[in-house]
C-alpha cells in the first residue's frame, strides 16, 4: 500500500509524493501510518543512497522538500484532543543538528494529543533547553537528534537537567533516526519514541 509513496519519495518527487499522500488519505489510511510506513521508509532509502554516493547534499534538500510537502498535508489531520491541557512539552533538536522535519511532526502530534508545545528550534545549546523548561514550567523535555555525532548532546542536556534540584520532576523523552531504546536507557532518558505515534503514547504515560 505504501510502495508508491516510498518510491516517489526516494526518487525525490515532491509533487507525486504529495499527490500519493492525498490519495492514501482519500482511501482512509491512518495519517500516522503514512508517516511511519511511507515517509520514514522513503527517507531511509534516501539516506542509504546518500551513504552509497548515489545521492548528494542537494538531493537531501530535495528529499526535505518532499517530506515537507507530505507533512503539510498530514499535520492538520493529526487532531484529537486539542482543547484539553495535558501539560507543557519543550521540544528541540540538539546542538550541531539542524534536522527538524521529524521533530515538527512530533510537535504536531503532541499538540493533537492536548499538550502545549514550546518549540525551541534546531541546533539548541544545553542552556537554552534548561532555560525553556524552567520558564515554561514544562513537565517533559523532548529532544531530537538525527546524527550519530550529535546524539551525544542529549546525555549532556540530561546531566544538566538532573543537576538542577528545581527540575527534579521533569521527564525527558528522546528520539530521532540514530536513537533507540538501548541508547535512551544508557543516557538516563525517561522514554524513547520511535516515531510520532509512539512519542504521543509515551508522553501520555509519563504524565499520567
Ligand atoms: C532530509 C535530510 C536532511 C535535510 C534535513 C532538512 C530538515 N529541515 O530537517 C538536510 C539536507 C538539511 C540534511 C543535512 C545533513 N544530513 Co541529513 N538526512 C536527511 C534524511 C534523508 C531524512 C530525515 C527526515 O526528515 N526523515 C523523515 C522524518 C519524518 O523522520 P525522522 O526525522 O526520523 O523523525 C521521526 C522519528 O525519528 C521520531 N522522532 C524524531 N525526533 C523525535 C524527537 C522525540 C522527542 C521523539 C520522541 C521522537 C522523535 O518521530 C519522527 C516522526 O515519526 C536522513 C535519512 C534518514 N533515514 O532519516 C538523512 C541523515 C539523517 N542525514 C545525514 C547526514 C550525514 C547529513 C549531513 C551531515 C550531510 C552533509 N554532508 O552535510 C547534514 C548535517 C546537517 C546538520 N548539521 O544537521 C545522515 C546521518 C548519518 C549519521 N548516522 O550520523 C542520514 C542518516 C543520511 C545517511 N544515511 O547518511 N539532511
Amino acid at each position: 500500500m505504501f510502495s508508491k509513496l516510498i518510491k516517489t519519495l526516494s526518487e525525490l518527487d515532491r509533487e507525486e509524493s504529495a499527490r500519493e499522500v492525498e490519495n492514501l488519505l482519500e482511501q482512509g489510511v491512518d495519517p500516522f501510518k503514512i508517516i511511519e510506513k511511507g515517509v520514514m521508509q522513503g527517507m531511509d532509502i534516501v539516506g542509504e543512497r546518500f551513504e552509497s554516493g548515489e545521492y548528494f547534499l542537494p538531493d537531501l534538500l530535495r528529499a526535505a522538500k518532499a517530506v515537507e510537502a507530505c507533512s503539510s498535508i498530514i499535520k492538520p489531520l493529526l487532531r484529537e484532543d486539542q482543547n484539553s491541557n495535558k501539560g507543557t512539552i519543550v521540544v528541540g533538536t540538539v546542538a550541531g543538528d539542524i534536522h527538524d522535519l521529524g521533530k515538527n511532526i512530533v510537535i504536531a502530534t503532541f499538540e493533537s494529543g492536548g499538550f502545549k508545545v514550546v518549540d525551541v528550534g534546531v541546533d539548541v545549546p544545553i542552556e537554552k533547553f534548561i532555560e525553556a523548561v524552567k520558564k515554561e514550567n514544562a513537565s517533559i523535555l523532548g529532544m531530537s537528534a538525527l546524527l550519530t555525532v550529535t546524539m551525544v548532546e542529549m546525555e549532556k542536556v540530561i546531566k544538566a537537567l538532573r543537576s538542577d534540584p528545581d527540575l527534579e520532576k521533569v521527564k525527558v523523552m528522546v528520539g530521532g533516526a540514530p536513537v533507540d531504546q538501548e541508547y535512551s536507557d544508557k543516557i538516563g532518558a525517561d522514554a524513547y519514541g520511535r516515531d510520532a505515534r509512539q512519542a504521543l503514547i509515551k508522553a501520555r504515560e509519563l504524565t499520567n
